[in-house]
């Protein structure tokens, strides 16, 4: 492992451990997706086994984020038995000054928005990479389609000036499919100069699921960054 591949490991850990650390006993926890919130998902498991943090209950945003709130202990339940989500940790793949985020890196960002928008606090856990001041700057936006729908879609949004790809799994086999057995199509916009007015505009044309343009709906971001060699948060 490169020096580089450790000083993001560690970045992560800190930024993950530090939201884990807000968590409160008796708290409902949605669970995000991505290495970053794995991280904070590991320290709640950890929490809960020292006993430090008692009789929380997470709702995972994908069979990921399952499968490892399972892996370290954590009692899972779902939005039809629950009626609050008190915090939700979750990663992004851009930020902007004003905290409106891209998600969907994971293809995971449908249930993330149902998840992350419900919580009354939303936390977002970043390394330092992730901070740009234009979202679409680094990261294509995630557009979550059906699958009998994704050419008129790919062709909506051409005309919307993005450019568009269906995102292929691995070795190209064939397109990713999501958790709820849709496509995934990454749209490149030279500027994004309205994010809100976007993300409406995306999920209004017929076919499309959801989008990975959260705006107004962070309330915290944790940054993971190295100073003087060292992660800090
Ligand atoms: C998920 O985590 C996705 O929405 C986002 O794309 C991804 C970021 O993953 P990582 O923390 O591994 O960079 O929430």
């Amino acid at each position: 492992m490169t020096a580089e591949m450790d000083a993001s490991k560690l970045m992560k850990q800190q930024v993950g451990k530090a939201a884990a650390d807000r968590v409160q006993s008796s708290s409902i926890v949605g669970l995000g997706t991505g290495s970053t919130t794995a991280y904070a998902i590991q320290f709640l498991g950890d929490r809960l086994k020292s006993g430090e943090l008692k009789d929380i209950i997470g709702v995972p945003t994908s069979f990921q984020a399952e499968v490892l709130a399972r892996e370290y202990g954590i009692p899972l339940t779902t939005l039809d038995v629950i009626d609050r989500i008190d915090i939700a940790i979750d990663g992004a793949d851009e930020v902007d000054p004003q905290l409106n985020l891209i998600k969907g890196g994971g293809a995971a960002h449908t249930r993330e928005k149902v998840v992350d928008t419900l919580a009354a606090e939303f936390i977002v856990v970043v390394d330092s990479s992730k901070l740009v001041d234009k979202l679409g700057s680094t990261f294509k936006v995630p557009v979550e389609v059906i699958p009998m729908a994704y050419a008129p879609v790919m062709r909506a949004i051409e005309k919307l000036g993005g450019k568009p790809e269906l995102r292929m799994g691995v070795k190209k086999a064939g397109p990713v499919v999501t958790d709820q057995g849709n496509m995934v199509i990454d749209v490149k916009f030279d500027s994004i100069d309205n994010p809100a007015e976007l993300e409406k505009t995306l999920n209004n044309i017929p076919g499309v699921l959801e989008n990975g343009l959260f705006v107004n709906t962070t309330n915290l971001v944790l940054v993971g960054e190295i100073k003087d060699g060292q992660p800090s948060v």
